[in-house]
């Protein structure tokens, strides 16, 4: 199943006809630089293209009035005398005589694009548009925005195809004020937004932009505000959020479809957003909704002005989707002081409302906020005689270009064993270094005469050299015993392999942790029973009531603890070990595998027991970028899970700065 690219040239055809320094960044290039390096990069080829069509006025009227829709049918007929007159009741932004053809097929892509993916023609896919749509209202242009695509869209997903829960991400750096609006009282859309806000004095300067709107009467909890009180976040900042905030909620919730209202001006380089983060972190944030709603994404460009990170950010975004392994995320050195107090008042704000969240630290809320107004004014004050660096000298590095091994997914199987489509069928190298085998056969076959163990581990051996050269992505083996096979990919790694390994165990079965001492593996088990080991940074058990039978709970740990800890870590390798007792479901198994493929560059080792056959087809699926089946909506985790994940984070954060989800004075 591919991943739909809509664009279509028309919607260039429009732009500022007079002068206005609010709106002169808002340019037909920002579409045509994006779809050229799609194109120069070889990603507009692999993707479906679909036609944009025409929103029809039913499509438009699901979101504004007919006042509204009436009063913007009349700008193409408009002496630019009065385009500029009518402009002037709305708030940064323009129109121009074609601009209302361009922005019926700018929310017409939108919906070709949910269409595409509900009918099941493409997994996912995105549209690159113009004007963009969320900042648009019911009856008010605004924003470089005249009709709310996204919401459009979402609107359209329920009545057509009778959706239930549809998620809207909105990672542009500015608050899509209009999409909270439409949405504010309905619980059936969560909206999601993040942006800059400084305490209410940037635009658009709305009170309820704040985290505590959170949304009213039956939709309270469904609005999520994430405000950005200073500029200059960055990757670490963007994944703490999403880690400790978005993706517990979006798993309670249980989208069946997910939109995101794709900005790229959070992205470094952007005039309006002042930010710092890397263009390939919208890989990672693609990634990590990637298995939401089964994979069902729709991505609409919305805001993003620097001609530079902007085809960047959508080009990591697109190659994301088309199932590209994410590149190794870049200096994630853990949230910076005022994200962490956001992190903690929106997490305290909707406490209330998400099972998930419920262990969030209750918080005096207001009596934080007005101190730290106070305190940003008076930073802000010290800070004025800093010379200001315009966001167009920013430098960063460019991208490094995303080469997709060969190999996705290459299986080490006992005979019998069918190798599923789409994998390779990996076989005891002829090859095999004779040193390797001789010390394979010296620590871990006992039985001299075991060569099929013998065989296996040397395959395995080799098939970790071939990912760390990148000829081979992901490896599945199935082995006579699984803690001897990751004890001895531990140990070659800890010798051999210049990089770090990140092994997950998941199940009871215990695991030796000597390795873990000198830093070069972190050691992550998920079991049931309580540890007596040395705890050290490098070696975390977590122990879990009912193991990872339990899908709330184990989610949890994966999404608030193993996830920011891998990220923070980067490995090179990550080994997921599974124990045969493990008592992992299909669905979680598959969510973890996915997950975890954003880490490493997807360099993904899995191992499990002989016995596992019929764990192979569902575990390989994982491993080629399919979307895990959806978890289903989840109950409230246990107690005694939450105690024993926030004691672990607690323990662990003063190492492990990710894992963090509150200020130090706030904590
Ligand atoms: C879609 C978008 C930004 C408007 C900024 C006006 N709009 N100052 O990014
Ligand atoms: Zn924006």
């Amino acid at each position: 199943m591919g991943t739909a690219l809509i664009y279509d040239e028309e919607m260039t055809r429009y732009k500022l006809l007079w002068v206005d320094p609010a709106c002169k960044i808002e340019v037909p290039e920002r579409l045509t630089v994006s779809h050229e390096a799609l194109i120069k990069n070889g990603l507009a080829d692999r993707c479906v293209s679909v036609p944009v069509r025409e929103a029809t006025d039913a499509d438009i009227l699901l979101v504004h009035s007919e006042e509204y829709l009436e009063a913007v049918k009349k700008t193409p007929y408009m002496t630019l005398e009065d385009l500029k007159e009518f402009t002037l009741q709305y708030g940064d932004v323009y129109f121009h005589p074609n601009i209302y053809h361009c922005a019926k097929l700018a929310a017409g892509a939108a919906l070709q694009l949910v269409d595409s993916v509900m009918t099941g023609k493409v997994r996912n896919g995105m549209a690159l548009v113009r004007p963009p749509g969320h900042h648009s209202m019911s009856s008010a242009a605004n924003g470089f925005c005249v009709f709310n695509n996204v919401a459009i869209a979402a609107q359209y997903a329920k009545q057509k195809y009778g959706l239930k829960r549809v998620l809207i991400v909105d990672w542009d750096v500015h608050h899509g004020q209009g999409v909270q609006y439409c949405f504010e009282d309905d619980p059936s859309v969560l909206y999601f937004s993040w942006h800059r806000y400084e305490h209410q004095k940037f635009w658009p300067q709305l009170r309820e932009s704040d985290y505590d709107s959170v949304g009213k009467e039956k939709g309270a909890g469904f609005n999520i505000n994430v405000p950005w009180n200073k500029v200059g976040m960055k990757n670490s900042d963007y994944l703490s959020v999403f880690c400790h905030v978005l993706l517990p909620v979006a798993y309670e919730f249980c989208p069946d479809l997910v939109l995101v209202c794709a900005g790229f001006d959070s992205a470094i380089g952007d005039p309006e957003g002042e930010m710092c983060a890397s263009p390939d972190i919208f890989a990672h944030l693609t990634h990590l909704l990637m298995n939401l709603a089964g994979g069902k994404l729709c991505a609409v460009l919305e805001g993003g002005y620097n001609l530079t990170s902007l085809p960047q950010s959508v080009c990591q975004t697109v190659q994301t989707l088309l199932g590209d392994p994410a590149p190794r995320p870049a200096n994630l050195d853990g949230p910076c002081e005022s994200a962490l107090e956001s992190l903690h008042c929106v997490r305290s704000a909707h406490r209330q409302y998400w099972s998930c969240l419920k262990h969030a630290a209750k918080l005096p809320t207001f009596e934080i906020s007005t101190k730290r107004v106070k305190l940003a004014e008076e930073e802000e004050r010290l800070e004025k005689g800093d010379e200001e660096k315009s966001q167009e000298e920013q430098v960063w590095p460019e991208p490094p270009k995303r080469v997709t091994p060969p190999i996705r997914a290459a299986l080490v199987l006992p005979n019998g064993v069918a190798c599923p489509d789409g994998c390779e069928s990996f076989g005891a190298s002829e090859d095999a270094d004779p040193v390797i085998v001789n010390k394979l056969r010296e620590n871990f076959v006992k039985d001299a005469d075991d060569c099929h163990a013998l065989t296996t581990l040397s395959s395995l051996i080799s098939l970790v050299e071939k990912m760390e050269k990148n000829e081979i992505c992901s490896g599945l083996a199935l082995v006579c015993d699984v803690s001897m096979a990751m004890m001895c990919v531990v140990q070659h790694a800890a010798t051999a392999l210049s990089k770090r390994l990140l092994v997950v165990c998941v199940g009871d079965t215990a695991v030796p942790s000597d390795d873990t001492e000198n830093g070069k593996t972190v050691l992550v088990q998920f079991s049931s029973k309580e540890s007596e080991e040395q705890k050290c940074k490098y070696y975390i058990p977590v122990c879990l009531k009912k193991g990872c039978s339990d899908a709330s709970g184990f989610l949890q740990a994966v999404l608030g603890l193993l996830l920011p800890l891998g990220y923070e870590y980067d490995p090179s390798l990550v080994l997921l070990v599974r124990m045969p007792d493990s008592g992992v479901c299909d669905s979680v198994w598959q969510q973890l595998t996915g997950l975890l493929q954003g880490l490493a560059q997807g360099h993904t080792l899995v191992l499990m027991q002989e016995g596992e056959k019929e764990r192979v087809a569902p575990t390989a699926s994982a491993l080629l970028g399919d979307a895990a089946p959806s978890l289903g909506q989840l109950h409230s985790p246990l107690p005694e899970d939450v105690e024993v994940l926030e004691r672990l984070r607690h323990r662990l954060q003063g190492d492990w700065k990710l894992l963090q989800t509150t200020a130090p004075e706030t904590g």
